[in-house]
């Protein structure tokens, strides 16, 4: 799905801001028809942002079921005679959205874009009111699965993925025009031989009602170096672009060109324009080959992190002064990439990791499947992973769904270099391998062009893992030295070491997806204990040791990035604390530890 953008023939109006919002704490408001009129009890909500820390509230926090966002917003005159597009880039973890009183659409998943076109239902020129329902509660049919256990006190979300629950409108809603005949879609591949580059484009039109003596419109496409020069042109919905002297993007050059599709109503010079879009493009191949993962043809180590979207107060509202923070503290510590753990991320994460050259390994939202996890960690407990009752063809036809939904939106980014489908499933049952073989099927039919992969977890070690089979790359989470071999990082270092030699016998490159310790900023110790600042720099220095020692290994993904909010657990002390930094972005000694590394080029 393209994403809205003001052009030459098309304008965007961000909705973000202020909005209504109101719990449905009896699960009436549809049946009340919320949507028809101004919402009860309202309070002030903003959008983008999790609804659940801005309230102080704990029965707000930990609410399961319907929330309500409504606004008003004023069609620009204008965009009279224009098609008017609502579009949600996510709402999490699904939705439906009326028009005054008419129901325009709903979606299921919460980190990835849908719209509906809303021509008929607004006039240029006058207010009408949005209201969206959108809902938080995590079943077997969703992905990522939960389920609501009653208690004595009421019902309970569980969920067995280690990060908290946020929801709500997590990033923009806009209203956008557009012309009837419209650029729908545009997949780019781009390829490399020598200097020269390729761009192959397949445009998809949509065509305004043909009406007699209507012309047929007509595809041009442009591409134009950083400069804003020319370097190529083509026509047709379909072809590639040549480019000579080619500038490619690469791990920390993020050098892109732009593509430019035209729909015009004719092949004459002076045809009129009827849509005009633009696409960033960065020329690069990636391939796997052996043992190594190529950008370019050159082998690339993956140096960087597992991420989250995870804020103080906004949770995973998408707040771009800290986009830019967060890029720049990767830049500090000499990483080049990291993982979308565990959903597409918001789309803004993406385009600047394009711009700057930072290399993502791109996760859908398919994470706690896994009740052997659950046990003790995570919470809940008595569930069978791959049942008919649990995780069943429904959950895996939402679960394929979002990997097209995924694809579908990052196609074209240059950054994005690899699919992960899962974090962590059970994979060492006939069960698993049954759901995930057609998942791969999925997502290599949607992208022929990228590797793609799945995260493996430490309870379905080398030899036992059934899934592995089917992925280009081997990406797996480790934790020698924390889960296991808790303090002992000599036997830590031993273990380690035989388990990767394993998988390094199975001749795929193996990047390190996870590994790390937990580590309260500031607690510290002369004989590395557990939890101190020194015992996360030991455990990552002894975990770096094994990987340099193998060669399959082509990459370094530490656990995390900067502390997160979790569920409560014993295990868990005001959320997860494996981040390098803090939640509030303050190094830990470990950052010090990363940049000597990363920098000087290991
Ligand atoms: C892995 C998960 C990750 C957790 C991490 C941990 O992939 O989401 O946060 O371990 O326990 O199981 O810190």
């Amino acid at each position: 799905m393209l994403r809205p953008q003001d052009s030459p023939t098309r304008d965007r109006k961000s909705l973000n801001g202020i909005w209504s919002f109101a719990l449905d704490r009896e699960g009436s408001g549809r049946a009340d028809r919320w949507f028809a009129g101004a919402l009860p009890g309202t309070e002030d909500m903003a959008v983008p942002a999790s609804f659940n820390d801005i309230a102080a509230d704990p029965a707000v926090r930990d609410y399961v079921g319907d929330i309500w966002y409504q606004r008003t917003v004023t069609v620009p005159r204008g965009w009279a005679g224009e098609r008017i597009v609502l579009h949600f880039e996510s709402a999490t973890h699904r939705a439906t959205v009326w028009v005054d009183d008419t129901e325009v659409m709903s979606h299921e998943g919460g980190y990835t874009p849908f719209e509906a076109d809303v021509t008929d239902h607004v006039t240029p020129g006058t207010t009408v009111r949005i209201t969206a329902c959108v809902n938080n509660s995590l079943s077997f049919s969703s992905v990522p699965p939960g389920v609501i256990e009653d208690t004595p006190d009421g019902p309970r979300q569980r969920y067995w993925h280690d990060f908290f629950n946020y929801a709500g409108l997590h990033r923009t809603v806009w209203l956008y025009c557009a012309p009837a005949t419209r650029v729908q879609d545009v997949t780019v591949v781009t390829g490399l031989d020598g200097s020269t580059g390729t761009v192959d484009w397949t445009a998809e039109l949509a065509t305004a009602v043909t009406v007699e003596g209507s012309v047929s419109p007509v595809v041009r496409v442009s591409l134009a170096d950083a400069a804003g020069t020319e370097v190529a042109t083509g026509s047709g919905e379909s072809g590639t672009l040549t480019v000579p002297d080619v500038h490619p993007w690469a791990p920390g050059d993020g050098y892109l060109y732009r593509l430019s599709v035209e729909i015009t109503d004719g092949a004459a010079d002076d045809a009129t324009v009827l849509d005009s879009y633009g696409l960033n493009v960065g020329i690069r191949t990636v391939e796997v080959r052996g043992a190594e993962f190529l950008i370019n043809g050159e082998p690339f180590y993956f140096k960087g992190f597992g991420k989250h979207e995870d804020l103080e107060v906004i949770g995973k509202g998408h707040n771009d002064p800290h986009l830019v923070h967060d890029f720049k503290l990767l830049d500090w510590i000499g990483a080049n990439s990291f993982r979308t753990s565990h959903y597409p991320y918001s789309e803004d994460v993406i385009d600047y990791a394009d711009a700057h050259g930072i290399v993502l390994i791109d996760e859908t939202a398919a994470v706690g499947m896994n009740m052997g996890l659950g046990g003790g960690i995570f919470g809940s407990q008595g569930y069978t992973t791959f049942s008919a009752e649990t995780i069943n063809e429904t959950t895996q036809q939402v679960h394929a769904q979002a990997i097209r939904e995924l694809i579908a939106r990052d196609k074209n980014h240059p950054s994005v270099v690899l699919w992960s489908i899962a974090n962590e499933p059970e994979s060492d049952t006939p069960a698993a391998e049954a759901y995930f073989r057609p998942l791969f099927d999925v997502a290599r039919e949607a992208d022929p062009s990228r590797p793609v992969g799945f995260v493996n977890v430490m309870l379905a070690p080398h030899g036992k893992c059934r899934v592995s089979q089917f992925g280009d790359v081997l990406m797996i989470n480790r934790y020698y030295g924390w889960y296991v071999n808790t303090g002992d990082l000599p036997n830590a270092e031993i273990a380690l070491a035989e388990e990767l030699r394993g998988w390094a016998s199975d001749g795929k490159p193996i990047i390190i997806t996870e590994y790390g310790a937990d580590t309260l900023a500031g607690l510290h110790s002369v004989t590395p204990q557990p939890w101190s600042e020194e015992y996360q720099v030991e455990l990552l220095e002894m975990s770096h040791r094994v990987f340099d020692s193998i060669d399959e290994v082509v990459g370094e993904h530490i656990w995390n990035f900067a502390d997160f909010a979790t569920t409560p657990g014993i295990m868990r002390v005001d959320g997860n604390k494996k981040g390098v930094f803090t939640r509030d972005r303050r190094p830990k000694a470990a950052a010090q530890l990363m940049r000597r590394r990363w920098r000087a080029g290991n």
